[in-house]
């Protein structure tokens, strides 16, 4: 059991918050936080529930650096992108698509070209004369060549791009008019970039375009079997939503579909018929589970497969809604992984026992990864998250500990004085946070592409997970960092 500084992490926000104009400082101040044990723990908790609770979802101060995304990257990034039978054009200027062009890991199966275009890029190229005339010409013709070039995709999304919506566009029209002349599925989605403060309204704007142009909308043959479940906000990241498939298969359950990381069409059409929705990042994709609850009566519930501490729990959680088979498979798989997790616990808790952690990541990591470190003897120093709605800060309080840095929306220079106030033997955060922790001389792994390796989902992941925060602590070239001359002699 481990104790955080809650003295020095108050100091360290009484430091950031000192350096600001009174008007930022009084606006960011509501987004910084250190975690406090809860007024009113709920009575079924097994562990202490801290209070997390800052403002959240809050429009970024100009001026300060902030590294959200926008609507577009929740949509075309998060959630269509993954889906690999589809082509999702990027409607507008060049831009956006291109240099966010398969920046994301998540992998898929299929044919590049031919039936799967996952890791392809489509746009529509706008130019002047475009935003000048409008663009629904030019997105036809696109539709027609795309028609023509890729006939097995199953259909095209239009992921708008901040002019579309600023010119006017009707590309709703586009899309009734290509659907009745092609047959296929055209989903246009309204995720101009300018909507909303974050890539969080993106999710949003992307689950109802599924509700809206995806669900009822083919009637998909799906005989049904008592076992039958959708995975939910798992885009597969470096394989995550494979390492996770296993484990429900092994327990028994049949995956009927997998949102959205190597995801068909067809998955997503047949959703509703499921039994049961298990929701990976709550997130992203908690307004499709609600939307098919109330419409189609599939409950829906969160479970975590970071670490074999959440993984058993979620395992014995899932299977409670199903039978008594179901339930002891569920006994009898987390039996047979354990000899797996001893061996990775043995191998690697020595290695980083006690080492102290600080997390920055989306809108679903920051807490989901917590018991994985808790699991190798890690500390939790600090977290937070880039888009996270006070939902999420409520269940952040059910992972870390009293006295835990909270912040929402970190500006770069509050993350650079907190990481240097805190010295932590670990950051986990993303690509733009990664070069400026490794020059302060400490370890860092991307916590968002997995630092090129991964999967970390499921006992497989939490293998590769271990493995890869001991290569970045343990790493010998944290010995070399200081310059041969100006060691002592
Ligand atoms: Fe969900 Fe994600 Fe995340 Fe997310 Fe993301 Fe991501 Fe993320 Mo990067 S869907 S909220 S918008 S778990 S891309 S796979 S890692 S910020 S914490």
């Amino acid at each position: 059991e481990y104790q955080n500084d809650g003295a020095l992490h108050q100091q360290l926000i009484a430091d950031v918050l000192a350096q600001y104009p009174d008007k930022s400082r009084k606006r960011r101040q509501k987004h910084l936080s250190v975690a406090k044990p809860a007024d009113a723990p709920e009575a079924e908790a097994e562990r202490p529930v801290t209070d997390c609770d800052v403002k959240s979802n809050i429009k970024s101060i100009p001026g300060v650096m902030t590294i959200r995304g926008c609507a577009y990257a929740g949509s075309k990034g998060v959630v269509w992108g993954p889906v690999k039978d589809m082509v999702h054009i990027s409607h507008g200027p060049v831009g956006c698509g291109h240099y966010s062009w398969s920046q994301r890991r998540n992998y898929y199966t299929g044919h590049t070209g031919v039936d799967s275009f996952v890791t392809m890029q489509f746009t529509s190229d706008f130019q002047e004369k475009d935003i000048v005339f409008g663009g629904d010409k030019k997105l036809e013709k696109l539709i027609d060549e795309i028609n023509e070039l890729f006939p097995l995709a199953k259909g095209i999304s239009i992921q708008s791009e901040c002019p579309i919506g600023l010119i006017g566009d009707d590309i709703e029209a586009v899309a009734r008019k290509k659907h009745k002349e092609t047959g296929k599925t055209m989903v246009p989605v309204r995720c101009e970039g300018f909507r909303g403060v974050s890539q969080s309204l993106g999710h949003h704007i992307a689950n109802d375009a599924i509700r809206d142009w995806v669900l009822d909308k083919n009637d998909i043959e799906l005989q049904p079997g008592p076992y039958d479940v959708n995975v939910i906000g798992d885009y597969n990241i470096g394989g995550d939503a494979w390492a996770s498939r296993i484990l429900l298969e092994e327990i028994g359950l049949r995956v009927v579909g997998n949102w959205s990381g190597d995801a068909t069409l067809t998955e997503m059409e047949r959703a509703p018929k499921a039994k049961l929705n298990l929701i990976h990042c709550y997130r992203s994709m908690n307004y499709i589970c609600r939307h098919m609850e109330e419409k189609y009566g599939v409950p829906w519930m969160e479970y975590n497969f970071f670490g074999p501490s959440q993984i058993a729990d979620s395992l014995r959680n899932i299977a409670a809604h199903f039978d008594e088979t179901i339930q002891q498979n569920a006994e009898k798989v987390i039996a047979k992984y354990q000899p797996l997790v001893d061996a990775i616990l043995a191998k690697y808790k020595p290695r980083l026992q006690g080492k102290k952690v600080m997390l920055y990541v989306g809108g679903l990591r920051p807490r989901h990864v917590v018991d994985a470190y808790h699991d190798l003897g890690m500390e939790i120093a600090a977290t937070g998250y880039e888009f996270a709605h006070g939902d999420d800060y409520q269940r952040t309080g059910h992972y870390v500990k009293d006295g835990t840095l909270i912040y929402d929306d970190v500006t770069g220079y509050e993350l650079e004085k907190f990481i240097e106030g805190i010295r932590p033997d670990l950051v986990g955060s993303g690509v733009k946070e990664k070069y400026p922790t490794q020059k302060l001389g400490i370890p860092f792994r991307q916590m968002h592409s997995w630092d090129y390796s991964g999967p970390y989902h499921g006992y497989d992941g939490f293998a590769i997970f271990a493995r890869d925060m001991d290569l970045a602590i343990n790493n010998p070239v944290w010995g070399l960092f200081k310059a041969p001359w100006k060691k002592a002699a």
